[in-house]
């Protein structure tokens, strides 16, 4: 007889006792397991939301600062008081420095703009943004094309200065035994932008040779000469390759130092006898130079540029014209020279300069060239003043 045949008249009433009493203690477990199933479920639930909770709050955090981002790209110091404020960003010059010099989706014009300003912590901001470059063991070029690919230089001649002041410091730091102070790098490093402008610049005519290169930058470590052999290394590679900028809005290094040197035919009227005459002007050095022909050797005229404005205009039906003007002494004469027909220099006798051009294009262009060349000068002034610091220095061996 197996079990399954037993009935319950087969068991004793002890058996049949501790038969229920199982049943009674299996029901226990069976109830007990249901709880703890029960408790389980709510358990996963809490976990479950608290895990969606906190993917929230990250999505969240990731969205804010994606927008902290595009705020930071449209204006810079709005952009970082969001990313502070919101506890996304540590206000200290490291960690700021760091999302500067790491963060993906910056724009490198907003960098430059934010590293520009004068305030202590925009300053600090700057120096650690510069420490995270690694200059060792590269040639100057090679730093400059790493520190210009990290942001877009702004175009305000003061905040050039502290960045390129920063810039040499750093190099000088990290390459202790190539320059005798940080000026010269400094003025090395304008050189050496400038030289790309010429070299590269398909509107600059006169392409600076080494030579000229060379000579330019003798007596800039403190009084002493620079090896030739390091201005040639330095020559050469910006002539194999120009400096990666980054991406041009028509505000950048190349126009800051955009050295136009323009010429061409354009018609000038006369200052006190209004008659066209055909010149060939050259644009160079922040001076207009006019000729009557291409070959002659001194210039009928010099208009200094320093102080005056361009602007388009039409004057008597002729519709590509320019004018040189003065903003400030509106009525008074120009400064500016001239050579009678006898030979003799004098001063010229324009109130304002008006040319003509042939086309709107060139008209532009002449406009665009001389804007330019009347902006850089304020760096010019910067580079020439430490030029004038280092020289005077009495060479060290
Ligand atoms: C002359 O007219 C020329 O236009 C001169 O230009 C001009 O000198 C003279 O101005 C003007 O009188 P004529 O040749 O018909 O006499 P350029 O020197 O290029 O020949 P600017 O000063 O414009 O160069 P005044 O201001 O010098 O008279």
């Amino acid at each position: 007889m197996t079990d399954s045949m037993m009935v319950s008249s087969d068991f004793t009433a002890d058996e049949r006792l501790e038969i229920e009493r199982m049943k009674m203690h299996r029901q226990d477990l069976l109830d007990e397991i249901k709880k703890l199933n029960m408790d389980i479920d709510a358990i996963m639930s809490e976990i479950s939301d608290f895990q969606s909770t906190e993917e929230n709050k990250v999505a969240e955090r990731g969205k804010q600062f994606s927008s902290g981002k595009k705020k930071f790209n449209m204006d810079p110091k709005k952009g970082m008081n969001y990313l502070v404020e919101n506890g996304l960003l540590e206000s200290s010059p490291q960690p700021i420095a760091e999302f500067l010099y790491k963060e993906d989706g910056l724009n490198k014009t907003a960098i430059g703009d934010f590293l520009g300003e004068r305030e202590e912590l925009h300053l600090q901001t700057l120096k650690a943004f510069v420490d995270l470059h690694q200059f060792s063991d590269l040639n100057l070029v090679q730093a400059l094309r790493q520190f210009l690919w990290s942001f877009r230089l702004p175009g305000e001649a003061q905040k050039i200065d502290r960045m390129m002041e920063a810039f040499a410091k750093r190099y000088c730091d990290c390459n202790a035994d190539v320059f005798q102070s940080t000026d010269t790098c400094y003025i090395l490093s304008f050189a050496i932008i400038m030289l790309n402008t010429s070299l590269h610049n398909p509107n600059v005519k006169d392409k600076t040779p080494l030579e000229r290169f060379v000579s330019m930058n003798r007596g800039i470590n403190n009084g002493g000469d620079l090896p030739v052999e390091l201005l040639t290394k330095l020559y050469d590679s910006i002539r194999n390759e120009p400096f990666k900028i980054p991406e041009d809005d028509g505000n950048d290094l190349t126009h800051t130092f955009f050295n136009p040197n323009r010429e061409g035919w354009l018609f000038k009227l006369g200052g006190r006898v209004k008659t066209w005459k055909r010149r060939w002007f050259i644009l160079t050095d922040n001076c207009l130079y006019y000729f009557e022909f291409t070959i002659d050797k001194e210039p009928k005229g010099i208009i200094p540029l320093e102080n005056l404005c361009v602007r388009q205009t039409v004057y008597s039906r002729k519709p590509f014209c320019l004018e040189l003007y003065n903003p400030k002494s509106h009525g008074q004469k120009i400064k500016a020279c001239k050579t009678e027909t006898d030979g003799r220099v004098v001063e010229g006798k324009h109130q304002s300069y008006m040319m003509c051009a042939s086309t709107a294009d060139e008209r532009d262009s002449w406009i665009e060239s001389i804007r330019a060349s009347i902006t850089k000068d304020p760096f010019y002034d910067l580079v020439s003043v430490r030029k004038k610091k280092v020289i005077n220095q009495v060479p060290q061996d």
